[in-house]
């Protein structure tokens, strides 16, 4: 137990110290000067206040964490969990053969998907009975639970794999997403002159036994923000075909989980 303690506080030493390095790093050559300093001390300020830090960093940061964790590592790539996951979403139930129902608005808008996957473990064994968090964005671009009148698990929801690691979900096409830009994230981007959107998506986060949790997202060909997400987080195997079936679409996608 002690040992464990000291080990983290080491931990944490390094990596303060190395932020503050490499701040110091920053101000030096961005040759800094004082009313500028003052700026962002107050745009820092503004940022916090205004509850968008988590969205911020979910935005600029988390993609290079998983970048450097993760590149070239067998199994499928994991993206970014993002700011708009919440716990406690329902267990979706389905009879054999009929897929897990995402929405809970009976009339909810936009076009129905139907989006079939199989989880896998990188030793090429099927993982039946994982655990699959999904959760999305609605017809209106809005996260239920997050400046949204959906019910607050709308869209949101978990089920379980089949024997053969199979499952399938009717849920609703997910829309291309502004990132809030009224607020100091919005401020930012202007300063940076990026636009605020992100490709469309569904979050996806795996669970099984003997493997690490995977974190997911899966985007669409022909997508026009594929190539500019102002989160970078698409990877190329992440991309999947939206087909037409006249009533409704479809879309398919593998994954593939490392061992723990
Ligand atoms: C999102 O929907 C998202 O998935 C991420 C990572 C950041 C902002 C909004
Ligand atoms: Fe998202």
């Amino acid at each position: 137990m002690e040992k464990q303690v000291t080990k983290k506080n080491e931990r944490v030493e390094e990596v303060f110290n190395l932020f503050i390095k490499h701040v110091q790093a920053f101000l030096k050559e961005a040759e800094l000067n004082h009313q500028e300093y003052t700026n962002f001390v107050h745009w820092a300020d503004r940022l916090g206040r205004s509850g968008e830090l988590p969205l911020y960093a979910d935005v600029f940061l988390e993609t290079h964490v998983l970048k450097a964790m993760y590149t070239d590592m067998p199994g499928t790539q994991p993206s970014l969990l993002g700011p708009y996951f919440i716990d406690g979403s329902p267990r979706l139930e389905a009879d054999p053969g009929e897929p897990f129902v995402l929405t809970q608005r009976p009339d909810e808008e936009g076009e129905v998907l139907y989006f079939k996957g199989n989880v896998s473990s990188v030793d090429g064994r099927k993982l039946g009975n994982t655990r699959v968090e999904m959760w999305q964005n609605d017809a209106g671009g809005k996260y239920s639970a997050f400046d949204s009148d959906a019910p607050r698990y709308n869209l949101r929801g978990h089920f379980y794999t089949d024997e053969n690691g199979n499952f399938e979900v009717k849920t609703f096409v997910p829309v291309p997403y502004s990132i809030p830009d009224q607020g100091p994230t919005g401020e930012f981007l202007e300063y940076m002159d990026q636009h605020p959107m992100r490709p469309a998506h569904l979050h996806l986060m795996f669970e099984t036994e003997g493997h690490e949790t995977l974190i997911t997202q899966v985007f669409f060909e022909g997508d026009k923000w594929l190539e500019t997400d102002v989160a970078e987080g698409v990877r190329e195997e992440l991309v999947t075909k939206l087909e037409d079936n006249g009533s409704h679409k479809e879309a398919s996608l593998n994954f593939v989980m490392r061992k723990a």
